[in-house]
């Protein structure tokens, strides 16, 4: 978070203090996709967790709706270098759905919808650090930006919030995802400026 500064420049600097290097606001919303949008309904929707072993876990709409939700307010940077500032959603922090999970697995797989796929590290996705979102600005996630479901996690390049999310794959070694195995990088901390592999 910046510090608010009055009087002409404050915005401006306001800015500088909130972005991580290389990056420049945009007040859009630009829709990134690798591929065709997914359009999945609500009724049809669901997210599987699978451990290790095999063991799964799955929660369809009603579940999600049923659980603690929460109201969000983040900064999101994509690694074409735009960034948005306090960008508002809701959803259910990831850690609600590992709770019940048992499992020794340091990493996980996101996966979506039409095959997308981004690798985390678990920590990252756990402490409130990363929701399941659905709602974007006070109405329904549209589909473009991954509606009906996604994973939101700011502290992350934002390839790593996967859109028309729909699982979660415990592995107890890393693997890269689908832009980490073109060549992203693996962890993608923007105040690092972590683009690609080797930075
Ligand atoms: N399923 C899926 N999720 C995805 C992508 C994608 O191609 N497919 N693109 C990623 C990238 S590179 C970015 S920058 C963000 C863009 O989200 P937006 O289109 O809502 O801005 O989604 C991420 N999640
Ligand atoms: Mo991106």
């Amino acid at each position: 978070m910046g510090i608010v500064t009055r009087g002409f420049g404050g915005r401006r600097q306001l800015e500088a203090a909130s972005l991580p290097p290389g990056q420049h606001l945009t007040d859009g919303f630009p829709v990134l996709t690798a591929g065709p949008t997914q359009y999945v309904d609500t009724g049809d929707w669901s997210l599987t967790v699978t451990t290790e072993t095999g063991e799964k876990q799955s929660w369809s709409w009603a579940d999600l709706m049923a659980m603690s939700i929460e109201d969000i307010e983040v900064d999101i940077h994509c690694v074409t270098r735009w960034s948005k500032l306090a960008t508002r959603w809701r959803g259910v922090p990831v850690d609600a759905f590992f709770e019940k999970v048992e499992s020794a697995a340091d990493y996980v797989m996101a996966h979506s919808y039409g095959g997308y796929t981004t690798n985390l590290p678990l920590e990252d996705l756990l402490d409130r650090r990363a929701w399941v979102a659905f709602e974007y600005d006070d109405g329904p996630l549209p589909a473009e930006h991954g509606g009906p479901v996604r994973l939101l996690v700011p502290h992350l390049y934002f390839w790593k919030s996967a859109k028309w999310l729909n699982g979660f794959t415990m592995m107890t070694g890393d693997e890269p995802g689908f832009w980490e195995g073109f060549g992203y990088h693996n962890y993608g901390d923007p105040w690092r400026e972590e683009r690609y592999d080797g930075d």
